[in-house]
């Protein structure tokens, strides 16, 4: 094996990709480069009404000369970019271009001559070396997979030179491969199901991974993973060790931005393309988006912006009809929101097909830019200018064609006052007409045709090609391991569990929802996963609200609420509701609103990693004046908990609790119980004053199993207290678990700076760390570590950050000997 550092003999010359490694910093700014100013945002440019006159004539000119049989360009069959698998030597990375042996795992770029990496290399970390056990198969009949076979584990060229017929059939491939994977591993599935053509279509006419797709969540992306040298690690998806089920920079050069929250994919695209455009970089940058994400904010502000700015990237609006989570539920057949409205209607859609192909072909759009420079050399300004919208206008008048009588208008018209090339709807499982109109859309932004983002608009079905996905009310957006295991087979049901914490809330709310009809209720998207389609259920649209992937208008519209007199319960994934923050901040707990947060997968999640932990609530709502902040411990607490919250009506609440089921093993309250704010309990009272555990959340079970090993084996009796609020704190128990013990030790499935920071400032200015007059308290504080946790079994992701029953112990017995107690080992054994 060679040394580190060392040129392998017989290394190929590296082909011409140094732009790839240009270092920002290296780019200087041309002087002047930002004296044209012009007013941000393309709504700034829609005022523009007159001319109609102008532009029809072109238009229909234009009409005139439609392409026939338009063939693609065959596309550019060398690699720049791939580096075998067979290259792996030990744990050493060699660099196929240039010969350089590495160990960076996570480099995503040879450190000598900068050649991305590709392919397997870059997957996971040292922990995911593929292990023995690894299933290769799942539950579907085996299929032939030729054409996927021979891409091997190289990434994107060879697709790149396939015929379409060949492309289809890869797709054929690719769903089947996406569905036997998650058929061990679960997860998303309808969303990867209704994209596999155009993914496919994707890698085909783009230079994938130099043109950067930036797939929105990320929770679509199975199909892309399988083209692009995943595909032996693909029943590792979710798995500890194995692939992750969304997008993630460190795991393939090929994904080109991470995510796993929705709605950043369109800024994230325009920030690829002005790179590209400030380093003098050619190639193009596509975000692929939902129906669903696209209701995220956070997309418009990057329309609007690519727009103004004139960005020549590529959004791809993948529209299947379903915006939330799931859509269906309750019988509510209307998707959520005025937007999936207008982008309604799937008539006329090999219409609109063959008009995207013309729209977007070169001869239309060369017709275009000559009208445009005729008018502008012909006509003053403004009237060229409105003569450039007219013929806007005219292609929106020519794409309604196919929708009179359905009163369906031109859904693209938003768009283009955005400032989008809008294209569409087109049928997104039709591989002819996606090859057609990617490729022309690719030669437009190439020729500099067109000098304008486009938005191409395409329909899909979310589970295409799976019968049972297609007929599932929620699409199986996603699906529990081991699913469609066939009959007989040794695969034993898994043994019930209780009911998760997400339904205990459901219920409660319901109850509270019973007691007080101010009560009313929020999601953002997410009524099943949070509890939220219960109290709709029960209470119908009138008092539950789905507002979209819209954290942060769902916080405010509570707030607005919670002024106008009403109850509002807002229910947001702990990760999520970091979308809202400044809402939470400015709009809800600035005005004292009695707004109520619950905040679902408080601590590590498990399978979605670590997009979706809910680690840093603690910190970043603690520090926010006037709210109060709560954690259950078990489903009792939070029956309780959610009753306390109703009745607190002149202030902010939130109340954290995990992921997963519940213990169900309590006994329920008949009535649930107000909770004093700021009063914790003692679950374990302590006899020898050696050693208190201070908890709050769900840790509170792995202290008690700690505290009874500390008792059995070492001989120390340890009290246990829940704290229940960390704001306000219950300073008595605080002050008491530190005078009454010689060491005291916090632990909280949060984050550095919450729990313990709180319980520290109260030690500190309580005088109890000082050592004057009596002994300090010996104090540790058991947190989330400060590094990322991937995907993992939860149980495992808590072992790796040592906050299981163990580590309590360890940390425990180490604090101990440090001050001094002496423990009886003989116990131990
Ligand atoms: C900020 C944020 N909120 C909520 C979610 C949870 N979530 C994941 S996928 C999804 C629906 C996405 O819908 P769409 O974009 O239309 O994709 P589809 O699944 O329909 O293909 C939601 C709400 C999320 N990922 N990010």
């Amino acid at each position: 094996m060679a040394a580190l550092g060392e040129v392998l003999p017989g290394s190929v010359a590296r082909p011409e990709i140094s732009k790839w490694t240009v270092h920002p910093a290296a780019v200087t700014l041309a002087p002047g480069d930002d004296a044209v100013r012009r007013p941000v945002g393309a709504s700034s440019f829609t005022n523009l009404k007159t001319g109609l006159a102008i532009a029809v004539p072109l238009a229909a000119a234009a009409v005139r000369k439609r392409p026939q049989g338009r063939k693609v360009r065959p596309m550019l069959a060398m690699t720049k970019t791939s580096v075998s698998n067979d290259t792996v030597k030990g744990a050493a990375k060699v660099c196929a271009e240039c010969g350089y042996v590495f160990v960076e795992d996570d480099a995503l770029f040879c450190p000598k001559c900068g050649t991305p990496r590709t392919g397997t290399l870059g997957v996971g970390s040292k922990k995911a070396a593929p292990k023995a056990e690894e299933p290769k198969k799942g539950y579907f009949p085996p299929q032939p997979t030729p054409l996927l076979d021979s891409l091997g584990d190289e990434g994107t060229q060879r697709i790149r030179s396939m015929s379409v017929p060949e492309l289809k059939q890869l797709a054929d491939e690719v769903r089947w491969q996406v569905l036997d994977a998650v058929s061990v591993t679960g997860g998303h599935l309808g969303a990867g199901l209704g994209v596999v053509e155009l993914t496919v279509a994707l890698h085909h006419v783009f230079d994938t991974p130099r043109d950067e797709i930036c797939w929105d969540v990320a929770h679509q992306c199975q199909p892309h993973k399988v083209l692009t040298g995943r595909r032996s690690r693909i029943y590792t998806l979710r798995q500890g060790g194995g692939l992750s089920g969304f997008a993630k920079r460190k795991e393939s050069i090929y994904d080109a931005f991470g995510a796993g929250h929705s709605s950043t994919s369109i800024s994230a695209a325009v920030g690829f393309q002005t790179a590209k455009d400030r380093l003098g970089r050619s190639g193009h940058s596509i975000a692929v988006i939902g129906d669903g994400a696209i209701t995220g904010g956070m997309a418009w502000e990057a329309m609007n912006h690519a727009g103004g700015m004139g960005s020549k990237m590529v959004v791809i609006l993948n529209d299947n009809g379903q915006v939330s989570l799931p859509t269906f539920y309750n019988k509510v057949k209307q998707p959520v929101g005025a937007l999936s409205e207008t982008l309604a209607g799937t008539q006329g859609l090999s219409i609109q097909g063959d008009i995207a192909k013309f729209e977007t072909s070169s001869a239309f759009q060369n017709a275009r830019q000559f009208a445009k420079n005729a008018t502008k050399q012909l006509l003053p300004g403004q009237l060229s200018a409105a003569a450039a919208k007219l013929d806007e206008y005219t292609r929106d008048f020519v794409k309604t064609v196919p929708f009179r009588g359905s009163g369906s208008g031109s859904k693209g018209e938003l768009f283009e006052q955005l400032g989008f090339y809008y294209v569409g709807p087109i049928d997104g499982h039709d591989m002819d007409t996606l090859v057609e109109v990617l490729t022309n859309i690719r030669k437009d932004h190439e020729d500099g045709t067109l000098q304008k983002p486009v938005f191409l608009h395409i329909k899909t079905k979310k589970g295409n090609g799976y019968e049972p996905a297609q007929k599932a009310s929620d699409k199986l957006h996603a699906v529990q391991p081991k699913f469609n295991v066939p009959k007989g087979a040794s695969d034993k049901p898994p043994a019930p569990k209780p009911p998760p914490f997400t339904k205990i809330f459901g219920d409660a709310l319901v109850r509270e929802g019973e007691r007080d009809d101010k009560v009313v209720a929020i999601t953002a998207a997410m009524p099943g996963g949070t509890g939220i389609g219960i109290f709709e259920k029960r209470f119908g649209p009138e008092r539950t609200f789905d507002v979209g992937i819209a954290e942060q208008h769902a916080v405010t519209f509570a707030a607005g609420m919670a002024a106008g007199g009403l109850k509002p319960f807002c229910a947001i994934y702990s990760t999520f509701l970091q979308r809202g923050y400044d809402q939470l901040v400015h709009d809800v707990a600035l005005q004292k609103l009695p707004v109520r947060f619950i905040l679902d997968r408080a601590g590590l999640v498990g399978a979605d990693g670590a997009t979706h932990s809910g680690c840093f609530d603690l910190s970043y709502m603690g520090c926010i004046p006037d709210m109060m902040i709560c954690a259950s411990a078990d489903e009792a607490e939070l029956v309780n908990m959610i009753h306390t919250l109703a009745k607190i009506d002149d202030q902010p609440t939130a109340l954290r609790f995990p992921r997963g089921s519940c213990y169900g093993d309590l006994v329920m309250p008949a009535e649930p119980r107000f909770l004093e704010p700021g009063r914790g309990r003692i679950c374990r009272e302590g006899r020898d004053g050696k050693l208190a555990i201070l908890s709050i959340g769900g840790r509170l079970r792995e202290c008690l199993k700690a505290a009874d090993e500390l008792e059995e084996k070492y001989g120390v009796s340890v009290t246990v207290a829940d704290a229940r609020w960390m704001k306000p704190l219950d300073t008595n128990l605080v002050g008491r678990l530190a005078e009454d013990h010689r060491a005291l030790i916090t632990i909280e499935e949060n984050a550095i700076g919450g729990f313990s920071a709180q319980v520290q400032q109260a030690l500190l200015e309580g005088g109890y760390l000082d050592g004057l007059g009596k002994t300090p308290v010996a104090l540790r504080s058991m947190v989330l570590p400060d590094r990322w946790i991937d995907h993992n079994d939860p149980q495992l992701q808590y072992d790796d950050a040592k906050l299981n029953a163990q580590h309590i112990l360890q940390k425990a017995l180490a604090l101990l000997s440090r001050v001094g107690v002496k423990v009886d080992a003989k116990l131990a054994g």
